[in-house]
């Protein structure tokens, strides 16, 4: 006997590929995105982005800065563009890899940029909103930190990919670089920076720093490049018992995105589970398929061992759909 079902019924009853089901990666699959940054905020995490838009043969094309929310790390919902790069007049260009967080109630966004002819490079801008889906406006009216301040440099964009923490005793700190990784402290009022400039370069460090605290010991995970052995970024990472050093390698957290020369690691803990936020160059939309500026945003689960160090993440297609390991 053959059983005539609705046609919803049917839907309901086929289960998702798991490529398919909510919360699987890539994140988000109507843009092109890169440069994760979670932000939790009580019950809801916060994910701003890059937002890729090159063509064929172009390398980047990004001009401004996405927001997406989420309360069950399954399903999230698109906001309207945090900010676009010419809401910093003194910007020309590059809307790269962002950073926000939450101090005095009001959300800090620090931004690469490349700044315009009176301070040649790439500079760091700091935005600030009411509401961590913006919108953003310049908090300052010029760069926080600009290429001029960092003079040992090798090149005119080791400014780029702030990473902003705020410390157990209330004190924020910003870190960043491109080939070279400083440190500064932040002033209280959060768009000045109070105190010497510090380089701490990790091991094969690339970009893309980020810090977080677990316990009593500080993480800076960041993209690595080991010229000699492989040719696209991974995530590797240091720790600390203090942000004054001495960091500790820990040798590599994941190897590379899918397709993508870059990578760019961005971590939270969330309703008491932690999460790793990557892209890669898995994916496609229409005749556009991933490149080194068309990135996907994705999502892994992070545990730690019994000494607080983090167990080496595998990049999958179920992300945080598969049950934790
Ligand atoms: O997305 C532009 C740049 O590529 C970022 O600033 C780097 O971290 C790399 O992902």
């Amino acid at each position: 006997m053959r059983l005539l079902l609705p046609l919803a019924a049917l839907l309901a009853a086929t289960p998702l590929a798991a490529e398919d089901a909510p919360g699987s990666n890539p994140l988000f699959r109507d843009r092109f995105t890169a440069d994760p940054a979670p932000l939790v905020v009580g019950d809801t995490l916060w994910l701003y982005t890059s937002h890729d838009e090159a063509a064929d043969g172009e390398m980047f094309n990004m001009k401004e800065w996405l927001v997406w929310s989420t309360t069950d790390m399954r399903n999230w919902k698109a906001h309207p563009p945090v900010m676009e790069i010419k809401d910093f007049a003194w910007a020309s260009h590059d809307a790269w890899a962002v950073q926000v967080i939450e101090k005095h109630g009001r959300f800090w966004m620090y931004a690469p940029v490349e700044h315009d002819q009176t301070r040649p490079g790439k500079a760091i801008g700091v935005a600030v909103a009411d509401r961590p889906e913006g919108p953003f406006v310049d908090a300052k009216g010029s760069a926080l930190i600009s290429n001029d301040m960092t003079p040992k440099g090798t090149h005119s964009w080791e400014d780029i990919d702030p990473t902003v923490f705020t410390d157990d005793d209330g004190t924020t700190w910003i870190a960043w670089g491109n080939r070279q990784c400083y440190i500064a402290r932040m002033g209280a009022d959060m768009i000045s920076i109070d105190g010497p400039i510090r380089e701490i370069t990790p091991p094969h460090f690339e970009e893309g720093p980020w810090l977080h605290k677990r316990g009593d010991l500080y993480y800076l995970t960041y993209a690595s490049l080991d010229r000699s052995d492989h040719e696209n970024e991974r995530v590797s990472y240091a720790t600390a018992t203090s942000l004054d050093g001495p960091w500790t390698y820990r040798g590599e957290l994941t190897g590379s995105g899918e397709g993508s020369f870059t990578i760019h690691p961005g971590i939270a803990e969330f309703k008491g589970q932690w999460y790793l936020f990557l892209h890669n160059a898995a994916l496609t939309i229409g005749d556009r398929q991933g490149a080194l500026g068309r990135r996907a945003v994705t999502v892994e689960h992070l545990t730690y061992n019994e000494h607080g160090l983090m167990r080496p993440v595998t990049q999958t297609t179920a992300g945080v759909t598969a049950p934790r390991p």
